[in-house]
This record gives C-alpha cells, structure tokens and sequence, in this order.
C-alpha cells in the first residue's frame, strides 16, 4: 500500500491529485511541519531536509512532490498519466524540469505573499516582481497550448499534472491569466478535473 506523507495544504496537494488521477488504493498520513512532526527521525529518514510530502511504497522510499508524481504516473499511470511512447514520456519529463524551475518560483512567490501575509503586509513589490518572472513560461504554455490541448499531445499526462499545479498558485493568488487564453483554458479544463476535485475535498476536510 503507498502512504503519502504530508498535509494536504501544502504541495503534497499535487501528490494527493496525481494519486487520486492513477486511481490506486493509498493512506494518507498528513505528517504536519508546521507542528514539528517532519522533524522525527523516522520522517527524516526519507527526507533530512524534513520537508513534505514524501511518499512510501514498500521498498520505496523518496521526496520532492513533483518526482513523486513522476513515480506515481510511471508506476500506475501508464497509458494514461504516463503516455505509452518514449515522445510522450519525454515531453512529461521535460514539462516537469520545467514547473520545478520555470513556473513554480514566480507561482510560489505570490501565494507565499496571500497564505502567509495579511493584506496589511503582503509585499506588492514581491506580487509584482513574481508576476513579472510568470510571463515567460506562461508565454512558453500558451505558444504550446495554440496546437496541442494538453502538453503532451492529445490528452491529460503527468506533463500537465505538475505543470498545472505551480500554474494553479496564480490563479490562488488573483493573477489575471487572460492575456494568455489558452492557459487559461488548460488550467481551467485541469481543474475541472474528478481528480483535482477530490484533492480539494480533501484540503477542505484537513482545513474545517
Ligand atoms: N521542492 C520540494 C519543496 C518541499 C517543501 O518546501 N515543502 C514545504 C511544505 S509545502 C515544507 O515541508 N516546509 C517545511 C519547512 O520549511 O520547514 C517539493 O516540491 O517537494
């Protein structure tokens, strides 16, 4: 049985929608960092950087969300979140490098400012600096999403998972996404999404 470890706020989200998208049976230990419990010794046997998520799947043991969804779609995915075709499972791998290093600093830098500022201290200078730095990937997405529905090809991969969940931190964060149209398309199609529902059913359930 795989056991995904970490709160669902926080970016063990994308692991609990990549998990509810593969279909496969899972418990979730909602291991909260922000009461300590990512500084245990057990859990820092598999993270010492004692962040979360991380996940376990018998003899596997490993970190770092947006590999944990590569893993999660390479081993129960396939044909679906992970394309059959070496193309399809090349474009996931490279959208992926792409959200860790493209979209998601400028995303996070803004929700950092709406989940953890008030409206008295959020930083505009950090708002405006982070919308700046989103112009390009968004730029790279919407020149892509112009022939193509999904990143991949035709249909929903991982490739659009763990892109969609650092684009997702603009649209929490009052981004207005309509200079790039067919963005706003795709991450409204992937949030539309039984799986991405039943993610957020579950942060709504950890935050009542
Ligand atoms: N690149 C890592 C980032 C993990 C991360 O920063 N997790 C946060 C929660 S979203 C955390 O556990 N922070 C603990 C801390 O900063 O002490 C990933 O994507 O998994």
């Amino acid at each position: 049985m795989i056991t995904l470890l970490g709160k669902a706020i926080s970016r063990s989200a994308r692991c609990l929608w990549a998990l509810e998208e593969a279909g496969v049976d899972y418990e979730h230990n909602p291991v909260d960092y922000t009461k300590g419990e990512a500084k245990t010794s057990d859990f820092m046997a598999i993270n010492p950087g004692a962040k979360i998520p991380a996940l376990i799947d018998g003899d596997v043991a490993m970190f770092e969300s947006l590999a944990i969804n590569l893993y999660v779609a390479q081993n129960y995915g396939k044909g679906g979140l992970w394309p059959d075709d070496a193309a399809g499972q090349a474009q996931c791998l490279q959208w992926t490098l792409f959200s860790a290093t493209e979209a998601e600093p400028p995303g996070a830098a803004r929700l950092v400012q709406f989940i953890f500022r008030t409206d008295e201290t959020r930083s505009q200078e950090v708002l405006d600096d982070a919308a700046e730095r989103s112009q390009a990937p968004l730029a790279t997405l919407e020149t892509v999403l112009q022939s193509q529905p999904y990143l991949a090809g035709d249909s929903f991969t991982v490739a659009d998972l763990n892109v969609a969940c650092s684009v997702e931190y603009l649209v929490r964060t009052d981004f207005d996404l309509s200079p790039w149209p067919q963005v706003q398309d795709w991450i409204e199609r992937c949030m539309a999404r039984p799986a991405f529902q039943a993610m957020t059913a579950i942060k709504e359930k950890e935050a009542a």
